[in-house]
């Protein structure tokens, strides 16, 4: 009988014992190591959510930055404005640059090559002509395609688009007008003159699924209404 053998042993554990105090143990880790991945998993989350929100932060004050100064043109021959304006994508020119070493007195105030003369003409200089649009985004709706889409930059009419701010998955523009009415999208032919200020909404997500949303990206919107403070000056 090897109960009755192990019951005289008043020193040691039975073998009952044993697995009791085993099987307690392992299920003690298995908690221990579920809450410790969940507390890996909510600090991950955290960081994540925190890069998103910096990331778009600094993405829409960018844009706001050069939105605003959509249409700049000290001279009035530069030609800036708005070139093309849809809800998915913005085109535009400013002269903000090129003067402080043009060898011109752009200000015509008998220096040539002021600090103040940061304007030429023409915006054909560094920063002058700027397009926005999601990388990932063919049928042209705003909305991502597919991920990897990020919010896209192209500077001077070409060379390709280079992303400022990646894991975006929306992106839109209402126009307004002088009395703050929106305008059809998209603004064509002469109304594009009427722009006046930019209504800009954008949603990035977390680079990954997170955990305690059932798996879904975490999401932040942000909305920024633009007024272009030179637009509608000349006219
Ligand atoms: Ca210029
Ligand atoms: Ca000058
Ligand atoms: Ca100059
Ligand atoms: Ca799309």
């Amino acid at each position: 009988m090897i109960g009755g053998r192990m019951k005289k042993n008043q020193n040691g554990f039975t073998l009952i014992e044993l697995m009791v105090a085993m099987a307690v143990a392992s299920i003690m880790m298995a908690v221990i190591y579920a809450s410790y991945q969940s507390q890996i998993q909510s600090r991950i989350s955290q960081q994540e959510t925190v890069n998103m929100n910096q990331n778009l932060r600094a993405a829409m004050i960018l844009l706001e930055r050069e939105v605003r100064l959509a249409g700049t043109d000290p001279t009035g021959n530069a030609g800036a404005g708005i070139i093309e304006a849809r809800s998915d994508y913005i085109h535009f020119t400013r002269d903000i640059d090129g003067g402080e070493s043009d060898s011109i007195d752009n200000d015509h105030d008998g220096t040539v090559d002021d600090p103040d003369e940061w304007y030429n003409g023409s915006t054909s200089d560094r920063d002058e002509e700027i397009e926005y649009k999601l990388t990932n985004d063919a049928n042209n709706d705003g909305v991502a395609d597919s991920f990897p889409c990020g919010l896209g930059r192209q500077v001077g009419g070409g060379g390709g688009f280079s992303i400022v701010a990646e894991n975006i998955e929306s992106l839109n523009f209402v126009y307004l007008d002088a009395s703050g009415n929106i305008m059809a999208s998209p603004v064509t032919g002469s109304a594009l003159d009427d722009i006046r200020s930019v209504r800009v909404t954008i949603t990035a997500r977390t680079n990954n699924p997170v955990m305690m949303r059932g798996s879904q990206p975490r999401q932040l919107q942000l909305t920024t209404e633009i007024r272009c403070r030179d637009l509608g000056l000349s006219s």
